[in-house]
């Protein structure tokens, strides 16, 4: 138990006791597990793709490399079993809460609950728009507008010196996650410099390879010409490339394609030149968020914000580092 638990412990054991004559019931703070490991509640999105496949590892791995007793709940891609994880864990008096937003609004009330319990919380991989970042410790997860300016620059530079018109179509995440928000945001943000480049059709995908293949599959019925598909993961842009194939035409080719992740499957299209460009989004939080549950639950201050390290691929590189991709 850290010395914040062991702070709030005692200040709750002496007003219980003297309300109560005795302390009875379970203190307040965090109780911290019978054994004096640390109690972490961690909610997850889903397991929609790939990628969240590789977090979920990379979390439970983490907890017990690092003797974390890890509470964890999957919310099948629905904010309100989020919120009902979120009270079980202060119900729980778990020492430290950790989640993954599924959309960006609607946190304000249980992280409010979270607080006024003395139990920190820390957001990963996805970020929420409250205003008040005193509801959170710190918040771990990548810069996705950048991701999106990325995916945006690649196909300027790709294009540069044509001047027919390029038709994109947009394969977007979860609508009202950050990740959709803002790759969405960031693309846009570059490719608006030139008026040539024109999204002609985008819709969400839900970041599944099902749905990516459906809509893509209304796309190619619905748009007289497709230069380039921008899909917010390699889990729609792979149901993509189904849709493309059974319609008789080259993925990578006939039509470009950018995706963002990097995940193993979304790597080996890559290197099969079936995907253009990929942006990496490292899924692999786990370390970074245990150390920084034990950080916060002694008390310690932390960064508001911790980005992580990823890059971009093309075919040539993805061919180099397949081997040793951990996800
Ligand atoms: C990004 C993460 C996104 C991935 C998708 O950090 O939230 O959710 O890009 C996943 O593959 O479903």
């Amino acid at each position: 138990m850290g010395k914040r638990s062991l702070a709030a412990l005692a200040a709750t054991l002496i007003t219980a006791a003297s309300l109560a004559g005795c302390a009875g019931d379970d203190a307040g703070g965090g109780s911290g597990g019978g054994d004096g490991k640390l109690v972490l509640g961690f909610s997850q999105v889903g397991a929609e793709s790939g990628w969240r496949t590789a977090n979920t590892k990379s979390i439970q791995d983490s907890a017990a490399a690092s003797g974390v007793d890890l509470k964890f709940v999957d919310a099948q891609g629905k904010q309100e079993n989020q919120i009902k994880a979120i009270r079980s864990f202060i119900t729980q008096r778990v020492d430290v809460i950790a989640f993954s937003p599924v959309v960006e609004s609607g946190w304000d009330t249980v992280l409010k609950e979270a607080k006024d319990a003395d139990i920190p919380v820390i957001l990963t991989d996805r970020a929420i728009d409250s205003p008040d970042t005193s509801l959170y410790k710190t918040f771990i997860g990548s810069d996705f507008v950048l991701e999106g300016k990325k995916a945006g620059e690649w196909l300027v530079k790709e294009y540069e010196g044509r001047n027919d018109p390029v038709n994109i179509v947009e394969l977007q995440g979860t609508p009202g996650a950050a990740p959709a928000n803002d790759r969405k945001a960031g693309f846009a943000d570059v490719i608006k410099a030139d008026p040539k480049f024109k999204v002609v059709a985008s819709q969400t995908g839900q970041f599944t390879r099902t749905d990516g293949k459906q809509v893509m599959e209304t796309f190619l019925k619905s748009q007289p010409k497709i230069d380039v598909l921008y899909a917010h993961n390699d889990d729609m842009g792979l149901g993509a490339i189904e849709a493309i194939e059974a319609a008789g035409k080259k993925p990578g080719t006939d039509i470009k394609i950018i995706t963002v992740d990097a995940v193993k499957d979304g790597m080996t299209a890559l290197s099969q030149g079936k995907i253009n460009y990929i942006v990496e989004c490292s899924p692999l939080l786990g370390p970074q968020l245990m150390d920084l549950a034990k950080k916060v639950n002694d008390g310690e201050q932390v960064e508001q914000r911790v980005l992580t390290e990823e890059t971009t691929f093309t075919p040539e590189q993805a061919k180099q580092v397949l081997p040793e991709r951990k996800y």
